[in-house]
């Protein structure tokens, strides 16, 4: 007979709480009296993944039996965070759980924070990646998500005397309960080596890669759990070890401690993620880690489809989609040409014809530091077949494509080329990607506008429908559901139990928007959550502040472009007015930062100290009476955020318009019930659109004034001379007021505003954003109006569920279906 399977929230309390102890006992070997907390934490886990592994064989029985479709997700960032907590919402057994271990003496929330995140990506992309394989397995969507198994995730931040120190992340030191390792998976994948040109017995010419090196790709699955979903897809990801094939020879000939080196060298692959984001290093081995897990994850793939199909590729594009996170996995176009043409013996237009239907590329970001390109030399030596492979691509491409189009136009070529020519050639992997890909998509419609007229226009002009546009969305049942219960329950007895499916039914509240009793609960709510967040800030910082205060809130990583320095000069202003005059009318504020800077950027680093140096000398300043207050909360990552966010009023999201791609905090603060102080920037513009701008605060140059200015040369010494705000505020970082003894020690803020020219306007937009801030405050006092104001926020946030955005991919780029799973 068949094995029934459990339905979500079908496990009852005394069940779960007997496997809970169960596994106490014979997983953990302890006993309920000894047990330490992560002992519990673990047990719970591993009660929780008799669920969940029951629900992935039944998935991939599906997904098999009907021989399906899939989207392959690459991307070499998973933000993935905590697992316990959501794990459980999506099986139905939060609840449930909670119960069971009150009765065992734990409480589920001090259990959940055991868990170590998992901080394996650095911001917004990664972050993102997470959020879609959430929604994926949400929509029944036949997917794999794969990327690296970094044994070191994003650094820890501490800070010492105002100063970010990094210090290493190790997530899975004391061992990981979501993980499964997969060795009957592992791959061998090739690097360095030369190309031989053979000729087979037909005649034909042929290419063999003899690699230099091989190194092992070691799998480890994560389920991932779609909400009261019977889908559990996997997130797989790569480690790298040392291949054993040649180490024997070098340990016989008494090389020891050589073939040490060599694993050594080996396991560093898949050793750290690259800490830096949005600007690119160039080193060898993030182009090393790239290639690993793009081949080890095409192999993955070729392995699955042969088994269904042998070698007839007839039905590849058919059953395969690949999605390109960004430039980051471009390698896995020319890997794919290399593995059809020089293994599979497909000729060059099959093989190319397969690939151009299968890849798709998602950008996320316009910065030109941001844009990946390889040294030609470096790139030749890692990868020699496939620096071949990319010029026949690129020789057909201009011959067949741009020369027809733009005959005789050698400039248009040099820009189109995948090859870009000078003192020291590259590889311009943004190009290689929108060349192989049949969809190119931006994540907020002015970034897809950018996208198309101003980064590859003449793309644009020779594929007119293979620009697109998916704006980027959130998965509300981490993002509310899960971290803000209360706020959950409101939106569940006021519109019903659905919403976290369909998001749009929380319009549903806005019918109570100017309700008094509605408003009341809701503000209550922010308010608890709020007290919630004090003690947080106190147990952390040892600052005191009160939750009366409106509560403005920055996070995110930090870069000149996303501009905490606006943020901190207007703060150093009202510093101003207050000492100026004590009665300074404004509500208590407290500014809440939370941000990692790239270890070796010199200003984002001196960004952080400042702002530290500034929250000293205001937090301990009794002559403004608390009116104002700084917090800098140290080692921002997802778990924090999560306590963040549903204490925000204020959504600080003030990004230079064109340069945040689309930004995806804005929309979780805005659906926790904050307001959106910010620019016309990325989705910022798509969610005043939705919310109505008068319930905003909307400020600053447009995209197209950026531009003009910039056209007609811009001076910052014009708002230096012009404003006696800004010039009292910036003299100020040359003195010792925020470091007593130290003068200068801020000045370099100054400097790039200043000498340096701002670059990303901040002196262009501070009159227009200390203008937006007062209109923050006016709102705030007016108690109906802010209530009324966050309320239409929250409601009207619909349109950011992630599922929407994964719905758009899949029938517009991965033409996919749906598949339930018994
Ligand atoms: C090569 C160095 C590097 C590393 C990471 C360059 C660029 C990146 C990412 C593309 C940076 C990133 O995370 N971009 C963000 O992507 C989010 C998801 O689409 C957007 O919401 C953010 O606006 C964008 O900055």
């Amino acid at each position: 007979a068949k094995k029934k399977v459990e339905q979500p929230g079908s496990l009852d309390k005394d069940q779960l709480k007997q496997n809970i102890i169960h596994h106490l006992r014979s997983t953990l070997g302890t006993s309920e009296e000894k047990a330490s907390r992560q002992s519990w934490w673990k047990a719970t886990c591993a009660a929780v993944n008799e669920q969940v592994y029951e629900r992935l064989t039944q998935t991939q029985q599906t997904h098999l039996k009907q021989d399906t479709r899939a989207v392959h997700y690459l991307s070499a960032e998973f933000l993935m965070g905590r697992l316990t907590a959501n794990n459980l919402h999506n099986l139905g057994l939060y609840e449930t759980c909670g119960v069971a271990l009150k009765e065992l003496g734990i409480d589920i929330a001090d259990l959940c924070e055991e868990e170590p995140d998992m901080a394996l990506g650095n911001g917004g992309l990664g972050r993102l990646a997470a959020c879609f394989i959430d929604s994926l397995a949400t929509l029944n969507l036949p997917a794999i998500g794969y990327g690296l198994h970094y044994e070191h995730g994003l650094f820890r931040q501490e800070i010492r005397d105002g100063r970010q120190i990094e210090r290493p992340d190790s997530w899975r030191e004391y061992g990981n309960p979501w993980e499964i390792c997969r060795p009957e998976s592992i791959q061998e994948i090739p690097l360095y080596g030369y190309v031989e040109t053979v000729f087979g017995e037909d005649g034909k010419m042929k290419k063999v890669w003899h690699a230099g090196q091989k190194i092992k790709g070691v799998p480890w699955d994560i389920p991932v759990v779609g909400y009261e979903g019977k889908t559990v897809n996997i997130l797989r990801l790569w480690e790298s070890r040392a291949s054993e094939f040649f180490d024997w020879d070098v340990f016989n000939a008494g090389g020891y401690i050589d073939s040490q080196a060599e694993k050594a060298q080996a396991e560093t692959i898949s050793k750290v993620l690259y800490p830096n984001d949005e600007s690119e290093a160039g080193k060898i081995l993030r182009l090393v880690q790239q290639y690993f897990f793009c081949a080890c994850s095409l192999k993955d793939i070729m392995r699955r489809y042969k088994r269904a199909h042998g070698s007839d590729f007839s039905q590849f594009a058919a059953q395969i989609a690949i999605q390109l996170n960004d430039t980051h996995p471009t390698i896995a176009i020319p890997e794919l040409m290399r593995i059809l043409v020089d293994e599979e013996e497909l000729d060059w237009d099959a093989a190319w014809a397969i690939c151009y239907k299968v890849f798709s590329y998602t950008n996320h970001t316009l910065l030109p530091e941001a844009l990946e390109k390889w040294a030609l030399y470096l790139f030749e030596r890692v990868l020699p077949r496939h620096l071949e492979i990319i010029y026949e691509i690129n020789r057909r491409f201009l011959e067949d494509l741009v020369e027809p189009k733009w005959p005789g136009d050698d400039a248009i070529k040099a820009k189109l080329s995948i090859i870009e020519e000078g003192s020291q050639r590259k590889v311009r992997m943004g190009n290689l990607c929108v060349i192989g890909s049949h969809k190119v998509n931006g994540v907020a419609e002015i970034h897809s506008k950018l996208v198309k007229e101003d980064l590859f226009p003449e793309f644009a002009e020779l594929w007119p429908e293979k620009m697109c546009n998916v704006t980027n969305g959130v998965t509300p049942r981490r993002w509310l559901l899960s971290c803000n219960p209360e706020l959950a329950k409101l939106y569940t007895d006021t519109v019903g139990a659905e919403w976290p499916l369909k998001l749009d039914l929380m319009r549903g509240a806005l019918k109570h928007a100017d309700d008094a009793a509605f408003q009341k609960k809701f503000m209550d709510i922010k308010r608890a959550n709020k007290e919630k967040l004090v003690k947080v800030i106190k147990a952390e910082t040892g600052i005191d502040v009160s939750a009366e205060a409106i509560f403005d809130i920055q996070i995110k990583r930090l870069h000149e472009y996303k501009r905490q320095q606006l943020n901190l000069i207007h703060i150093m202003a009202l510093y101003r007015r207050l000492l100026a005059n004590p009665d300074y009318d404004m509500h208590p504020r407290v500014f809440i930062f939370g941000s990692k800077a790239a270890p070796g950027y010199k200003l984002a680093k001196d960004i952080i100290y400042a702002i530290n140096k500034v929250a000293e000398r205001v937090n301990n300043d009794e002559r403004i009476k608390g009116k104002l207050k700084v917090v800098f909360m140290p080692n921002y990552r997802v778990s924090l955020a999560e306590k963040l966010i549903p204490a925000a009023d204020v959504s600080q999201q003030i990004s230079t318009a064109g340069y945040e791609a689309s930004g995806t905090g804005n929309m979780k603060l805005a659906m926790n019930g904050a307001i959106t102080l910010g620019t016309l920037d990325g989705a910022n513009i798509e969610i005043a659109e939705e919310a109505g701008a008068e319930y905003n605060a909307i400020f600053g140059l447009t995209v197209d004034e950026v531009k003009a200015v910039k056209a007609k040369g811009y001076n910052p010494w014009d708002y230096y001379y012009a404003n006696p705000e800004i010039k009292a505020v910036l003299d100020w970082m040359d003195t010792d007021f925020f470091t007593p003894g130290r003068p200068g020690e801020l000045s370099s803020i100054k400097r790039a505003l200043l000498d340096g020219g701002d670059t990303y306007l901040a002196l262009a937009d501070f009159e227009s954003y200390s203008e937006a801030q007062k209109k923050v405050d006016a709102m705030y006092r007016d108690k109906q109006v802010w209530a009324k104001a966050v309320i239409v926020n929250s409601a009207t946030m619909g349109k950011f569920n992630s599922d929407r955005s994964i719905q758009d991919y899949a029938d517009y780029i991965w033409y996919l279906k749906s598949c339930s799973v018994a």
